[in-house]
């Protein structure tokens, strides 16, 4: 590994659904409509409901969501967190299932980033709150065989209780990497993951997603389209770009200096 870059900036954390992969549309609602469909529940969340249901983080959280305010009270069951962690099991296999079956990209600019970083010496770590087997089969059939091992710290799923809009997946990743929230950019694609990577200090980019372009951004050091490449050029949706189209460290280094 170079020497580390000469900036502020130590580390990169990144969300995962939204920021790396555009997964939700067609990855996690899949899977939820597969898993509904398997346990033969008679459930199915089309892509405007989805959007709805969005307001909650966490796939489990979601459910017990969806049946508190979406069903009539007479088709509530007695024990929707045991419905829901059911359901959500059946989920993650079909997520996995679909994520192997290589469907799910990463979206433009990310993989670029994220090799530059590790050349620069950066750190790299994830703060996500969807469960850990999705991120580690997305990272293997998206990135590389071995890139589970480009993040040093992986905070994913139920190691905090508390799920975004919160600030504890990236607190907790904070305190894995033992480094103060200045030292990272945090990347991520909607509004509960702004609010929770705000809420814990750290300076955050913003690439829209299917399902956030119209979320509320206020705070973010800029807000683009996606991370852009040299050859396909992000569109700046809000904030300054300093006349650059593409994501790289340098540019980075700006926002961490000026935002
Ligand atoms: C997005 C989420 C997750 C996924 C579904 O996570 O809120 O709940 O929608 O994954 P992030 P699970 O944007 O923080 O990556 O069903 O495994 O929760
Ligand atoms: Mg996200």
């Amino acid at each position: 590994m170079k020497n580390k870059s000469s900036g502020v900036i130590e580390a990169l954390v990144f969300d995962v659904d939204g920021t790396l992969a555009d997964t939700e549309r067609d990855g996690h609602r899949c899977a939820f409509n597969e898993a509904f469909e398997e346990y033969g529940i008679g459930w199915y969340w089309d892509v405007e409901l989805y959007g709805r249901l969005l307001a909650v983080s966490g796939g489990k959280e979601r459910i017990q969501f969806f049946i508190e305010s979406f069903l009539p009270e007479n088709q509530r069951p007695q024990h929707p967190d045991r419905l829901a962690a059911a359901l959500h099991r059946i989920k993650t296999r079909r997520y996995i299932e679909l994520v192997e079956s290589g469907r799910l990209a990463l979206r433009p600019g990310v993989k670029r980033l994220l090799k530059e970083a590790r050349d620069a010496g950066l750190r790299l770590a994830i703060a996500t709150t969807t469960t850990p087997d999705n991120v580690t089969t997305l990272l293997r059939h998206s990135l590389a065989e071995d890139a589970e091992k480009w993040f040093e710290v992986i905070a994913a799923g139920d190691v905090v209780l508390r799920k975004k809009p919160a600030p504890d997946v990236y607190l907790w990743a904070l305190e894995r990497l033992r480094l103060s929230p200045h030292q990272c950019m945090a990347f991520e694609d909607s509004e509960n993951g702004l609010k929770s990577s705000l809420a814990a200090g750290l300076k955050t980019v913003i690439t829209v997603s299917s399902y956030s372009v119209t979320d509320n951004f206020e705070g973010a050091c800029v807000v683009l389209s996606d991370l852009g490449e040299p050859d396909a050029p992000f569109k700046t949706l809000a904030g300054n770009a300093y006349g650059r189209t593409y994501v790289d460290i340098a540019l980075i280094e700006r926002w961490a200096e000026k935002c």
